[in-house]
């Protein structure tokens, strides 16, 4: 199937098989996401659980505004960021297993994604402090006068943060090549958005800065892709940072564990009417860029993609117990490749 002159201009110029790549990537991230909750109800994965199950349009459509050559901070809610860059999926799942093929030798676990040779430089639990450290790499790459930028992540709630407004001053102040992406995905923790932040349009909290700032839809790839090009050639240009607000909603629960009291179940059913999966889908096959079959196909080879990544981890050899020895810090196998 293919794109006609029409359908090129609404999809923001993307070839047909760019589209259906990208689909492809939001299928997987769906498909590892909902399998990583039932390996951790039948315990193979342990610790935190963060699922990205409804937010997959704004890692594939910011994510694929990048160059390979760019870079990726992001928190813990880090599958989507991962593997919508293209991390193995063997080695992520792998990781969650605490497994040594992990992609942090089974270390750091699902908070703590990481592949240097990807740009991807972590997933960090503690809210708000990546954002600095984005900053960090923003000045080195502006020291260095490299044409590279760095993308970061983060929630609502890490906006009401003192590190936001020490990461948004500063990057504005040095004109650096920051994206800052904040998913509004409408809850931190079981807070809705009403309760915890005064300001609730997360874009408008940039002016204080006086920074270029936009809001929008995160459950639409084609205007969240549109958007990130938008700021990613901002930032390359050399005109600073810019915040970019994507507003969606997370259709899983905070982590694995959240019994969700804070929400009922219509709104949910109410948001799962705008899923940006099905969404996306719908809209490929009624502009012919996308066949039934076709799509069916890409959702049983993400399937098997993510089934042997489960197959990999489980076979897999544990965690080395002598990485976990804090003398071991700087000479780990995660550490020796910084
Ligand atoms: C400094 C700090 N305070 C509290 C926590 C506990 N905590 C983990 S996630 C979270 C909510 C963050 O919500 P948001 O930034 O909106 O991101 P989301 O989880 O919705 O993706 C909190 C308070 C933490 N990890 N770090």
């Amino acid at each position: 199937m293919a794109t006609t002159p029409e359908t090129t201009e609404r999809y923001a110029g993307l070839s047909a098989e760019q589209l259906i790549d990208m689909y492809r990537q939001m299928v997987l991230i769906r498909v590892f996401e909902e399998k990583c909750q039932e390996m951790y109800t039948r315990a193979k994965i342990g610790g935190f659980l963060h699922l990205y199950v409804g937010q997959e349009a704004v890692a594939v459509g910011t994510i694929n505004a990048l160059k390979p050559e760019d870079h990726i901070i992001t928190h813990y809610r880090d599958h989507g960021h991962a593997l919508a860059r293209g991390l193995d999926p063997k080695a992520l799942m792998a990781e969650l297993f605490g497994k040594a093929t992990g992609c942090a030798a089974g270390l750091g676990g699902s908070m703590h994604f990481v592949d240097v040779s990807k740009r991807f430089w972590g997933g960090y639990a503690i809210v708000g402090s990546h954002l600095l450290m984005a900053c960090g790499m923003g000045t080195a790459l502006k020291l260095q006068k490299k044409p590279e930028v760095v993308m970061v992540f983060f929630g609502d709630g890490a906006t009401n943060g003192g590190e936001f407004y020490e990461a948004l001053n500063f990057a504005k102040l040095g004109k650096l090549p920051v994206v800052f992406v904040c998913e509004n995905n409408l809850f931190a923790m079981g807070t809705p958005i009403a309760v915890h932040s005064s300001v609730q349009e997360i874009y408008r909290k940039a002016c204080a800065f006086d920074m270029t700032a936009e809001r929008v839809d995160g459950n639409d790839l084609i205007a969240t892709y549109e958007a990130a090009l938008r700021a990613v050639e901002h930032a390359r240009s050399g005109q600073g940072p810019v915040l970019l607000e994507c507003v969606t909603y997370r259709l899983r629960g905070h982590s694995a564990q959240d019994t969700q009291k804070y929400r009922t179940k219509e709104e949910i059913e109410k948001y799962r009417a705008r899923d940006p999966n099905q969404v996306f889908r719908k809209k490929l096959i009624e502009d012919g860029i996308l066949s039934e079959e076709q799509a069916q196909q890409i959702e049983r080879q993400m399937e098997q993609v993510v089934d042997e990544a489960v197959q990999f981890a489980d076979q897999s050899p544990p965690a080395e117990e002598k990485w976990l020895d804090p003398t071991s810090a700087y000479a780990n196998p995660i550490a020796d490749k910084y």
